[in-house]
C-alpha cells in the first residue's frame, strides 16, 4: 500500500503549510474561482474549532449526556449534538455564503434569516457523528457536504438538497479524535489537515491520500446478522474468511462512529458496511443518511480511489427523494466494494 505520511509531508507539516495556504493555491489554478468556497470552508473551520474546543473539555464542562429531547431521527439529543449543530447554524447562516442548510438534527431545511445576506452555496451537515460515543470519550466528527445551490430555485426549496451525489462541489469531515483533523475533497483529490493546538491552525498532514485496491479491514456490526437477508450474510463471510493482499485474514474494527471507522480505513485500508436490515421497520434501507453522511463520504472514497455503493448502485448516482432519506452503505477500497457489491447483486 503506498504510504500516505511521507517524509515530504511530514516536513510541511513542521514547516506549516496551513489549510488557508492550500486553499489560496488552489484558487489559483482554477482561473473562474472568486474565492467564495474558499471562504465557506474557513468559516466551517472555525466551527470545527468550536465544537473541537467543546468535545475536549466535555467531561469537565457538563457537557455529557443528553438534553432531554429527541430529533428528527426518534434519537436521544445529546449536549454536545446540539452545541455542534447551533454552532454550525450560527456562523454558517451569518457567512452571506449560503442559500440554504440541512442538518442530520433538523427535521425540515434551515433557511437563511431574511436580514442576512444569502450566497450560491447549499450546505448538508451530520453536525456530531458518532456521538452515542461521547461519554465513552471515543472519536466523533462532523461531516459535510456542499453543493451549488440551484438557481431557477427560491432558496429554502427543497430542490436545493434532492440532488445527486455527482453532483457536490466539495465534502469533507472534521475527526475529533487523538488530534482534530479535517479531510476534504473538491474534486482535486483528497488531503488531511491536522489542527496544531499549539498555533490554531490546520496544517497539511495527509497530502493526496490513496486507497489500496483492497483492504485488510471489514467494519460491520455483526450484532445484527440475524436480521440480514442471506445475501448480506454471505458479504460478511466472505471478509471474515478471505485473505487479503497480504496473505493474511481481514481484520474486523467496529468503533461505532461511521466518520471515525471511514478514517481508518481511507488511511489504512479497508470497507465499511451498514447494510439494509429487513427485518426491522425502522431500518428497511440501513441506518445512515444520504445526503449528510453517505454521499460526502462516497465522494471523498471515489476521489482517494475507493467506491462506495448502496449494495446495487453507486451512492453519487442516487438523487435524493427526501432530505433524510437512509441508504445501505458499503464503502471502502474498490476491489472490496465490488466484491460486496457483486455478491449482493448474486453476479458471481
Ligand atoms: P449518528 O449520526 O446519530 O451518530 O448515527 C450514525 C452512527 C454512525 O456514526 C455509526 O456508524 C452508526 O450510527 C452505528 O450504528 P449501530 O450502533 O447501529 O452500529
Ligand atoms: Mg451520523
Amino acid at each position: 500500500m503506498k504510504k500516505n505520511n511521507s517524509s515530504t509531508d511530514n516536513q510541511s507539516y513542521r514547516l506549516g503549510i496551513t489549510i488557508t495556504e492550500h486553499l489560496l493555491l488552489c484558487e489559483d489554478e482554477c482561473p473562474a474561482a472568486t474565492g467564495q468556497f474558499t471562504r465557506l470552508l474557513s468559516e466551517l473551520i472555525i466551527s470545527a474549532k468550536l465544537i473541537s474546543r467543546e468535545v475536549n473539555k466535555a467531561g469537565l464542562a457538563d457537557l455529557l449526556g443528553a438534553t432531554g429531547d429527541i430529533n428528527v431521527q426518534g434519537e436521544k439529543v445529546l449536549k454536545l449534538d446540539e452545541f455542534a449543530n447551533q454552532a454550525l447554524i450560527w456562523r454558517m447562516q451569518r457567512s452571506g455564503l449560503l442559500c440554504a442548510m440541512a442538518s442530520e438534527e433538523n427535521a425540515d431545511v434551515i433557511e437563511i434569516p431574511d436580514n442576512m445576506p444569502k450566497g450560491n452555496y447549499v450546505l448538508a451537515f451530520d453536525p456530531l457523528d458518532g456521538s452515542a460515543n461521547v461519554d465513552a470519550n471515543a472519536s466523533i466528527g462532523t461531516i459535510f457536504s456542499i453543493h451549488r445551490r440551484v438557481e431557477r430555485t427560491g432558496c429554502g426549496s427543497l430542490d436545493n438538497f434532492l440532488r445527486y451525489g455527482y453532483e457536490q462541489v466539495a465534502a469533507g469531515y472534521f475527526l475529533y479524535g487523538s488530534s482534530t483533523m479535517l479531510v476534504y475533497t473538491a474534486g482535486n483529490g483528497v488531503h488531511g489537515f491536522t489542527l496544531d493546538p499549539s498555533v490554531g491552525e490546520f496544517l497539511l498532514s495527509h497530502r493526496n491520500i490513496t486507497m489500496p485496491d483492497r483492504g485488510k479491514i471489514y467494519s460491520v456490526n455483526e450484532a445484527y446478522t440475524e436480521y440480514w437477508d442471506n445475501r448480506t450474510k454471505t458479504v460478511v463471510d466472505y471478509f471474515k474468511s478471505s485473505k487479503n493482499d497480504r496473505g493474511k485474514p481481514y481484520t474486523a474494527r467496529y468503533i461505532g462512529a461511521l466518520v471515525a471507522d471511514f478514517h481508518r480505513n481511507l488511511l489504512f485500508g479497508g470497507i465499511y458496511m451498514y447494510p439494509a436490515d429487513r427485518q426491522d421497520p425502522h431500518k428497511p434501507h440501513g441506518k445512515l443518511r444520504l445526503l449528510c453522511e453517505a454521499a460526502p463520504l462516497a465522494f471523498l472514497v471515489e476521489q482517494a480511489g475507493g467506491a462506495a455503493t448502496d449494495g446495487r448502485q453507486r451512492i453519487l448516482d442516487i438523487k435524493a427523494s427526501e432530505l433524510h432519506e437512509r441508504v445501505p452503505l458499503f464503502i471502502g477500497c474498490k476491489a472490496d466494494v465490488e466484491k460486496a457489491t457483486e455478491i449482493l447483486q448474486d453476479k458471481q
